[in-house]
């Protein structure tokens, strides 16, 4: 565990890690959300204290006070909670428009569904500055500060701008694209040089760090910086050192591995096995998005099924969707899609007592997750894009009897770490899909075993408390030899003044 008691650890991530839930007429409660990061902050903010700023959602309209709900949460807790406040239709614009219309898509190298427009830009400057607002408020001494994903790129450039010298610290949760496809961005500039501001810059992999590294070199003036390659990498600009470096982020081993032996898992496994009558089980669990490759997945169990009608009856997809992002337009356009596909796939093929594709659009329970992994004979992850996938890792670590396959994207981030223990495809070759299937249907247990041995083996090894550690100890390294902080006074000083810019220019 990460040792140094010296400075709070101050997380910023776009949502706070809670959800207001009604508990009665006119009453509210806060709950804890799930997810790796809340399970990978939780205990370091427990241990050493600190602080989380992010948004907490806007509940004017319910009459819900955020402000009270959260410090009576924060009794029981050794942190505290910084809601940023922000209106829904700055929300809007920033979060809908410049994440998901333009980061998003193009970070995941499907540009065709961008929107460059110049509001959403100026919407998540604006946005931007509020989170940094937030965090100067909240800071003491030498905080650590830990800025997470794409929405709050330009966060540390807000900081470094009011004068904040903290090291500030950036994670970056999806790919980073090449610089062609980066170079499209009408504002790449500022994003790049936004991204400079960070003391350190982590990445899922050693190609978003590749990537990056060759933006920089390509869009920044050679006079401004001196981008030297050895690993880890660091930039040497005017003002400051860049250290960029690798953290695959993973999941908590022994939890999964745990509650996958656990007795109600195990029951509930049990069930859906009786349930499929011996069908061989392939399992899809995915997000509803587009960068994760469904309706090509679809197509490519159509073709199996086409060409094989031996397997007919004996085996079964399961696709769990998990609604995300409804609103917008894109992704009401996929799950149409993925319905048309599924629907025609078991039209065409269905018989009695048999029908090919159970299309689950819902969340499940983390126990029915566990339970339908573990009841997986194969499971299919075929992101066109990931940034890691953390879906893989845990139907490996859950995978306890070693019997299952798992079926991986060469283009998803934890492909760098299974490499061919996995069996690896090109999700856009439809045929490259068919024959894992095929491959995977027939192998036998010993390979199963000795491949899935490996991957959870990775796992255990570096799992999430190895990549919090991991990333904290190089923050904190690149800390020696600059001790020199600011003051409680300065800190108040730069608040006033960030606060007073907002208010008199409202500048973009
Ligand atoms: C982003 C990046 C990166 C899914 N269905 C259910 C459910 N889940 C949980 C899984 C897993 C999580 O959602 C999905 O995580 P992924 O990593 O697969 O994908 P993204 O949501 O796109 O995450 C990704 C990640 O950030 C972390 O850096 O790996 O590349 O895109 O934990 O378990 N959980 C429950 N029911 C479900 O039906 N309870």
């Amino acid at each position: 565990m990460y040792e140094d008691k010296e400075g709070r650890l101050i997380v910023v991530s776009n949502r706070l890690p809670i959800v207001v839930k009604k508990s009665g007429a006119n009453r509210y409660e806060l709950t804890p959300s799930s997810g790796g990061l809340v399970t990978a902050m939780t205990p370091v903010l427990k241990r050493d204290g600190g602080v989380w700023v992010g948004w907490a959602g806007n509940y004017e309209e319910e009459g819900v006070v955020l402000e009270t709900l959260l410090r009576q949460e924060e009794q029981n807790l050794a942190y505290s909670y910084e809601p940023v406040d922000i209106n829904l239709k700055e929300y809007e614009l920033y979060y809908k428009g410049f994440c998901n219309e333009i980061l998003w898509p193009l970070f995941h190298n499907l540009s065709v569904y961008c929107n460059f427009s110049a509001d959403y830009f100026k919407a998540f400057k604006r946005v931007n500055r509020k989170f940094a607002q937030t965090v100067a408020e909240a800071l003491i001494d030498n905080d650590f500060i830990w800025i997470h994903d794409y929405h709050l790129i330009n966060t540390g450039e807000e900081l470094r701008k009011n004068g904040i010298q903290n090291r500030i610290a950036f994670f970056l949760h999806i790919p980073f694209p090449p610089a062609e496809t980066f170079n499209r961005i009408p504002w790449r500039l500022q994003i790049v040089k936004a991204l400079l501001a960070y003391d350190l810059i982590g990445f899922q992999t050693e190609t978003d760090k590749k990537n990056f590294l060759e933006v920089v070199t390509t869009c920044i003036d050679e006079s401004e910086i001196n981008a030297k390659m050895p690993d880890p990498a660091t930039i040497v600009g005017k003002k400051r050192e860049n250290k960029v470096a690798v953290f695959p982020i993973s999941i908590d081993y022994n939890e999964f591995s745990d509650a996958a032996g656990s007795k109600p898992v195990v029951q509930r496994y049990r069930e859906i096995k009786e349930g499929y009558h011996g069908q061989k089980i392939i399992l899809g669990v995915d997000r509803l998005d587009y960068s994760k490759g469904i309706p090509q997945r679809l197509k490519a169990y159509r073709t199996l099924l086409k060409r094989n009608p031996q397997l007919h009856t004996k085996v079964k997809l399961i696709q769990v969707l998990v609604p995300s992002r409804e609103d917008i337009i894109e992704y009401g356009n996929l799950k149409r899609e993925i319905e048309q596909l599924v629907g025609e796939i078991n039209g065409r093929f269905s018989q009695p007592g048999w029908i090919p594709i159970q299309n689950c659009y819902y969340t499940l329970s983390r126990e029915e997750l566990l339970a339908y992994y573990r009841a997986s004979d194969i499971a299919l992850v075929t992101p066109l894009k990931d940034g890691m996938n953390l879906v893989a890792k845990e139907y490996c670590v859950t995978n306890i009897d070693r019997e299952g396959v798992l079926i991986l994207s060469r283009f998803a981030g934890v492909r760098q770490q299974f490499k061919d223990d996995a069996l690896l495809v090109n999700p856009f070759d439809e045929e490259s899909v068919v024959d894992a299937l095929k491959k995977a249907l027939f192998m036998d247990s010993e390979e199963k075993h000795k491949r899935m041995e490996k991957m959870q083996e990775n796992v255990r090894k570096y799992d999430i408390y190895w990549w919090v550690d991991a990333f904290l100890q190089a923050g904190k390294r690149q800390e020696r030899g600059r001790k020199k902080m600011l003051s409680a006074d300065h800190f108040s000083t730069v608040v006033k003044a960030m606060k007073n810019a907002s208010a008199v220019t409202g500048r973009d």
